[in-house]
């Protein structure tokens, strides 16, 4: 247990408004807010004059140590929290990822006990639907009810490794409906993917480019489309992650213009740059910006995914984080389709999001908290423990200095890779302090982190904020039969 803190003079934010008061946590939560606290012996002070302090960041999607495309993702729990710890970052929602017909049960013991002796913050899963049967459908039934899960992602994408079809995606949809869960969809058409990447291959386009020219940015706009139809179908609540083009986002924004529960999740990548590193001459650079949806060669698309982000259209922020370093993706120097996919992002997301959002004066300081943390909290069902500075909340702060920038780099940057897709980046937007569970984490520069500090964060279903619509929804009859006389004319006999 970490020592009685007091934040003192900083100017606290959350996603409803912004207020001077100081900050007093104790046995891991916030026991005090306000002014002239009177604190107990041994209490240690942080200064936050002049500075902000906020909810720690929560990453919404990472994939730590993921075993994937023959290799192994380069950060683990270990070095993926620590380096979100120094970014602001005081809790990640990582991803169990059964291969096709595994027990999603096992799958996620597996992964707890990668990631409970490692995690220096508090983390949760979302587990992959990677297939369908009665027997999923139980064991989603018990990861609901006794191991803490709400949120199930289903691939549409990753042919014969993640991906499932319509048939079973619209059973899968059903089931979360029926546990009050939340649906997640990677949406990209994987029969296309399959087909267009043998073409390039065929046309001798093996480099980074064709990954992005095999799965243009209809591709995913197309069957983010098909995914939200489906579930709506269903009147099961969506949760599409890593939204990657304008043409994805313009998807989602019209389905919740006309009713349809729907969120949409743009990465810090998505965010920070654009596709255009695919058509660079070095081969390991543009390696490093394959991920899945790809980067999109429009440059607009970062300033576009912004905007909507900053105005509601879009609710919050993740990663995607799934580092490869050079020599992985090099399993691909021939072919694309085996360049692990996978960036960074868990380190600088909150930077980046100052810099592209606030410093250039699309949202203010509220809506960064909500897109950086209470919005994750809300759509989760943590909230009010995490994603706030509230009395009895979790003691994950962050004291954050609006002005100063820094610039980002690998040679810098606390990852276990050695690449950086923000490379050079100046970004307005620094954590001085990072605070997890009332336990100083990150202190100007210096990391102090635990392995295994952080705690599994079960979490249950039916999240008011997912729900309380959709509920509303079911009590309106969706299908009524009409009662008429039975049609007695004439009949075509059929020989
Ligand atoms: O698709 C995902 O989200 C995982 C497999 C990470 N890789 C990626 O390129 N997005
Ligand atoms: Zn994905
Ligand atoms: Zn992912």
């Amino acid at each position: 247990m970490a020592a009685p803190l007091l934040i003192r003079g900083g100017t606290c934010v959350n996603e409803d408004r912004a207020f001077r008061a100081d900050v007093f946590c104790e046995n891991g939560t916030i026991a005090a807010v306000g002014e002239n606290l009177s604190v107990p012996e041994g209490t240690e002070t942080i200064d936050a004059t002049g500075k902000y302090v906020l909810p720690g960041g929560i990453d919404t999607h990472t994939h730590m140590q993921l075993p994937f495309m023959g290799t192994q993702a380069a950060d683990d729990f270990y070095a993926g929290t620590r380096a979100a710890l120094a970014g602001g970052t005081t809790m990640i929602l990582d991803f169990v990822l059964p291969n096709k017909g595994e027990s999603l049960l096992s799958a996620y013991e597996k992964w707890r006990g990668w990631a409970d002796p490692k995690v220096c913050c508090d983390y949760s899963f979302h587990v992959g639907v990677t297939w369908w049967s009665d027997e999923v459908g139980k064991e989603m039934e018990v990861l609901c009810r006794d191991k803490g899960v709400n949120s199930f992602k289903l691939f549409m994408a990753y042919k014969d490794v993640y991906m499932v079809n319509d048939k079973e995606m619209y059973h899968a949809f059903c089931k979360i409906k029926e546990l009050k869960a939340l649906a997640q969809v990677h949406a990209e058409n994987g029969d296309v993917i399959a087909e267009k990447s043998k073409e390039m291959n065929d046309l001798g386009i093996t480099g980074p480019e064709g990954h992005e020219m095999c799965r243009p940015e209809e591709v995913e706009g197309e069957a983010t489309n098909r995914a939200i139809v489906l579930a709506n179908q269903v009147n099961c609540p969506l949760y599409v992650v890593h939204v990657m083009s304008r043409c994805a986002a313009d998807v989602i924004c019209a389905a919740r213009r006309r009713g349809c529960v729907v969120f949409g999740e743009p990465i810090a990548a998505s965010l920070g740059v654009d596709g255009s590193h695919y058509w660079h001459k070095c081969w390991r650079h543009a390696a490093g910006y394959v991920m899945g949806p790809p980067l999109r060669p429009d440059t607009t698309t970062p300033g576009y995914l912004m905007d909507l982000l900053a105005n509601g259209d879009l609710q919050l922020t993740g990663t995607d984080n799934c580092t490869f370093n050079g020599n992985q993706k090099a399993l691909g120097k021939d072919d694309f389709r085996k360049i692990p996919n996978g960036v960074n992002g868990v380190e600088d997301r909150m930077s980046v999001v100052w810099e592209k959002g606030v410093h250039s004066g699309k949202m203010d300081a509220c809506r960064f908290v909500s897109v950086t943390s209470t919005t994750a909290a809300k759509i989760f069902n943590m909230y009010p423990q995490k994603g706030v500075i509230r009395v009895g909340s979790d003691a994950d702060l962050v004291v954050w200095d609006g002005e100063a920038t820094r610039v980002i780099s690998s040679k810098t940057h606390h990852h276990a890779v050695d690449f950086n897709i923000f490379e050079g980046l100046e970004c307005h937007g620094v954590p001085l302090v990072t605070i997890t569970r009332g336990k100083i984490a990150y202190n100007k520069g210096k990391l102090d982190v635990v392995r295994g500090w952080g705690r599994f964060i079960p979490r249950s279903v039916d999240a008011p904020f997912v729900y309380s619509r959709v509920r509303q929804r079911d009590t309106i009859p969706r299908y009524v039969k009409v009662d008429r006389e039975p049609y007695t004319g004439p009949v075509i006999q059929l020989d």
